[in-house]
């Protein structure tokens, strides 16, 4: 199985952290493909010595000085970018078939089935279920298709500014020609799918394998609290993730991907996300109360991170305001309206 392998896609350090527990938690799975993760000239060198710790190949990619069709390519349409990065997976000819998985995915069984499927195998995109989610999908490296999609890139642009776009455009018969290249959802699994089909999760949930956290918040953008074990985040934000897939990215992080950067990184400062406890020192009056509902914006060497702390509970707010708040896309996931109370609430209705 030399020939195989699990590819991602680093831009930055941040999206290195996401790589970094995606390759964990395929490890920890015990794969028996090999791991690629393709990165951006913008990855740090400490970064890229913690993906050579988990990957077996660290690849950079910079467009810009590739000399290839791609280059030339994006003199034209420079906004494509990030696109044609990943696009470039296509050119790992060294391997005759790959499953390429988005860094902010995670695995949670092992999926090593996946390379059973052919090119292009993927799951279909919760908002448009015609079109397949480009954040896992099979395919089989060849210079000669890399070839077609960047010159289709070029000449017809992404209809959605990515490469979901460009990829459902060029693989187009996907949603009717082969069934077998409908990977189950379970695959890549999204939470925004739980909420608006949330039976459906309680019935197959259970199953899933992979976990994809789609939309604006990434898990790398919450803070963790390691002595409680909680995440904390924005609970006004529209795509707050399953609590508990979000706790399990936190597990890894903190438990095998923090001590591997803090090995690389040496005296090198970097935003860990876990909460430091505070120094005695500080006395508790200059700080806010726990649950203060403003943004703390902490510098940490010239780059700003903004915490979001959680907004205190309301056990007044009444049930009309509340459904206001859902139906305006601002449910509680992290609070009132979490998962565990969902449950419990259609419980209540199914007993
Ligand atoms: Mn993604």
């Amino acid at each position: 199985m030399a020939d195989q392998a699990f590819v991602t896609l680093a831009t930055n350090d941040n999206y290195s952290k996401g790589a970094m527990v995606l390759g964990k938690s395929l490890r920890n799975h015990k794969t028996s493909r090999k791991l690629v993760a393709l990165i951006g000239p913008h990855v740090t060198e400490p970064a890229r010595e913690v993906l050579r710790k988990i990957y077996d190949e660290v690849r950079l990619v910079d467009v810009l000085d590739s000399g290839d069709t791609a280059h030339l390519a994006l003199m034209k349409r420079p906004d494509l970018g990030v696109t044609f990065t990943k696009l470039h997976c296509w050119t790992l000819t060294h391997y005759s078939k790959c499953v390429f998985m988005d860094a902010d995915t995670l695995a949670l069984a092992n999926v090593d089935e996946l390379f059973d499927r052919e090119e292009l195998s993927a799951a279909p995109d919760p908002g448009w279920p015609d079109c397949f989610n480009s954040g896992v999908f099979v395919f089989r490296p060849s210079n000669e298709t890399y070839g077609k999609l960047i010159q289709r890139c070029t000449e017809n642009g992404s209809f959605d500014g990515g490469d979901q776009g460009v990829l459902n455009s060029f693989f187009s018969n996907w949603a009717t020609q082969d069934i077998a290249k409908h990977l189950p959802f379970i695959y890549n699994l999204s939470s925004i799918a739980i909420y608006s089909y949330l039976p459906a999760f309680k019935q197959y949930g259970g199953d899933a394998k992979v976990v994809h956290f789609l939309g604006k918040m990434k898990p790398w953008n919450y803070s963790y609290d390691a002595k409680s074990r909680t995440v904390k985040g924005d609970s006004q934000d529209q795509s707050t993730l399953h609590p508990s897939y979000l706790l399990q990215w936190w597990d890894i992080y903190s438990s095998v991907v923090l001590p591997l950067m803090k090995e690389h990184y040496g005296n090198q400062p970097f935003y860990t996300g876990i909460d430091e406890p505070k120094q005695p020192s500080e006395t508790p009056h200059h700080h806010p109360p726990a649950h203060d509902h403003c943004r703390q914006e902490e510098i940490h060497h010239g780059v700003s991170h903004i915490h979001v702390s959680m907004p205190p509970q309301h056990p007044s707010i009444s049930s009309e305001e509340r459904k206001q708040k859902w139906e305006q896309g601002q449910a509680d996931y992290m609070g009132m309206d979490s998962f565990d109370n969902i449950q419990r609430k259609l419980d209540s209705f199914l007993n």
